[in-house]
């Protein structure tokens, strides 16, 4: 019997297999805080900021699969954890969110800390958004929103008044009239495209002779079937971010990632096919799939609403990414000529080529894409990877070499800074065993990962593999949007808005306990790599990063050139370190 709803709600979560909530306290939400004191089953991970939770959370359910659950008192604390809530909502990813309120009897009295949070969480919470107004709904509003949110792969919130946290425990309604009587489990169905339209997405792929393969998050999972499918059609796979880990990129055919932060691989492949198939994937910018007509199209996607929506596809399949490929494999007649095929490898090769030069190119001090590219052959075996939004997105996406069994991630959609950290934080409480490594700015280290690595500290030692590496770029400078500035702007560097102070995240690092390194030398990269993934503890490396090293899009259009000359011409405080690194990156292309 549980004693409150409090109570009841964690057992209820329990029965839902949710075994860590991400979150912090607050007298809105003390109910619940105090039935977590009085349970030893269900983990609490206290992050520094309500925003850092709802980024765990969110990343709990990128890394496992399941439900990401996070807590937050009334008023401020549900604000905070809105920016970490909209991530998980634009990535399509299954989060709980469980926040306190005001007593019922003051709601509508202007209260402290009275916020409305029904409009609040109205848009973010989209599909499920419900105030606990008496105990008896505490059971169907909890399995209610955890369905809703596994179904709908959506942002879910319950809100609970803390009077009604407090009240007394009704685990079943009476068997009355107005009563809702729900019961508890998912079971995700199995979902295939029809017959008809698998034969007509087979009859395109076998008439294509060059065909080109898009994958992005949704075909995590699938690699198997992929393979297969790539093999048989002498087709080339691209990755959209998400799908960083979707495929290996240790297959010759996979082209690497595609977009601004992509390869010129993919972005031929993407200019050349005459066939697309997209595969799990809501990659936004259609400038870089083919041009419309160019194709002949085919989509695999688990949501009937988000098929032909990036190209006008010609046959949409309804389905789940493997069991798709799987019954479309037979119908595939294997491709004799392979000349498609050829070029493809040779232009990834090449392309793997190019960044083992660019990253050799000197900078000053230190070339931002040697560091990844140091990083990649050393990454441990099932490391998971992390990048924020900023300059790393670009290196991770282009310089890392992602093996099987490795995962990556970061803010696909909302691309808001500060995930890296605590999306790494998540990884080591969802997979103890294993490294993860964070690739961070210095800008959102300051606005945010600064109080997420004193929430490292508080819980490393619990971990049974301690190696956190957490790589900031120190460039000082706000460094991708400095570049959007130049290249789609018009504008020079914005030295006002840009600067970032200059802070030593190694001794801060060492300050609490963790390892902190510095890279301010070239030389210093590898070494730093290898004492950083043989650390008894999290390791944070600071790494003087040459903010002048561009980081182009794969093919530059004649507007993004002018754009970026006229900057120059208008006075670009980096002017002379830019023109330099440019042209060693220009002429290879
Ligand atoms: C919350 C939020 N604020 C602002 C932005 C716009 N923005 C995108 S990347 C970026 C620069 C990040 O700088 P830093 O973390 O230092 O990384 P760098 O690009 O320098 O490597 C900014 C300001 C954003 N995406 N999210």
């Amino acid at each position: 019997m549980s004693d409150t709803v409090a109570d009841f709600i964690l057992t209820r979560l329990k029965q839902w297999g949710i075994t860590r909530i991400y979150g912090f306290p607050g007298d809105g939400i003390s109910g619940l805080v105090a039935a977590l004191g009085r349970d030893d089953e269900i983990e609490f991970v206290q992050a520094r900021h309500e925003e850092s939770a709802a980024f765990m959370a969110a990343a709990h359910a990128k890394w496992t699969g399941e439900v990401g659950c996070c807590l937050a008192t009334s008023g401020p604390g549900a604000i905070h954890l809105l920016n970490g809530l909209y991530d998980a909502k634009l990535d399509h990813q299954p989060v709980l969110a469980i926040v306190g309120q005001q007593g019922r009897n003051a709601l509508g009295g202007n209260y402290q800390q009275e916020v409305d949070l029904q409009s609040l969480f109205k848009d973010v919470a989209s599909e499920y958004v419900h105030t606990m107004m008496a105990p008896g709904q505490a059971r169907h509003l909890i399995d209610r929103a955890l369905r809703i949110a596994q179904a709908r792969r959506s942002v879910t919130c319950v809100i609970a008044p803390n009077d009604v946290q407090e009240a007394a425990a009704v685990e079943a309604p009476p068997h009355a009239h107005g009563t809702v009587h729900s019961g508890v489990g998912y079971q995700a169905p199995r979902l295939l495209p029809a017959d008809k339209d698998l034969a007509a997405a087979a009859d395109i792929l076998n008439a294509g002779e060059k065909v080109g393969v898009l994958v992005g998050a949704g075909a995590i999972g699938a690699e198997t079937q992929i393979t297969q499918l790539a093999e048989t059609l002498g087709a080339g796979v691209a990755k959209a971010l998400l799908g960083k880990a979707a495929l290996p990129d240790d297959l010759p055919f996979v082209t690497g990632s595609i977009g601004l932060l992509g390869t010129q691989a993919s972005d031929w492949m993407m200019r050349e096919c005459d066939t697309l198939l997209m595969i799990g994937s809501r990659f936004p910018y259609s400038e870089f799939l083919p041009k419309e007509g160019q194709v002949k199209a085919v989509q695999i996607d688990l949501d009937p609403t988000m098929v032909s929506m990036r190209y006008l596809m010609d046959v949409n399949l309804v389905g789940d990414a493997a069991d798709t490929v799987e019954a479309l494999l037979p119908r595939l007649k294997p491709k004799t000529d392979r000349s498609w095929r050829e070029t493809i490898e040779k232009k990834t090769a090449e392309w793997w080529e190019g960044v083992e030069q660019r990253a050799k190119e000197s900078a000053d001090p230190v070339n931002p894409e040697r560091l990844f590219w140091e990083a990649s052959s050393r990454l441990p075996d099932k490391a998971i990877l992390s990048a924020d939004s900023g300059s790393s997105a670009n290196w991770l996406a282009r310089a890392i070499k992602i093996r099987r069994g490795m995962k990556a991630s970061l803010s696909g959609t909302l691309a808001t800074m500060c995930p890296g950290l605590p999306y790494a934080v998540a990884a080591k409480f969802c997979y103890p065993d294993r490294a993860a490594v964070a690739f961070v700015g210095d800008g959102a280290m300051q606005m945010l990962g600064i109080t997420d690595l004193i929430t490292v500290s508080k819980y490393w030692r619990n971990w049974a593999d301690p190696r956190l590496v957490i790589c900031v770029l120190a460039n000082q400078d706000l460094n991708q949007v400095t570049w959007e500035l130049r290249a789609m702007a018009d504008s020079p560097r914005v030295d006002k808005t840009q600067d970032v102070p200059d802070i030593d995240m190694a001794a801060y690092a060492e300050l609490l306990g963790l390892k902190g390194l510095r890279i301010d030398r070239t030389e210093e990269i590898g070494p730093a790599w290898e004492v950083a993934f043989a650390a008894d503890r999290p390791t944070v490396i600071h790494a003087t990063v040459d903010p002048d090293v561009p980081t182009l899009p794969p093919h530059i259009t004649m507007d993004q050139a002018k754009s970026f000359m006229s900057a120059l011409v208008h006075g670009d405080s980096e002017t002379a370190g830019i023109v330099k690194q440019t042209i060693k990156r220009v002429t290879d292309r």
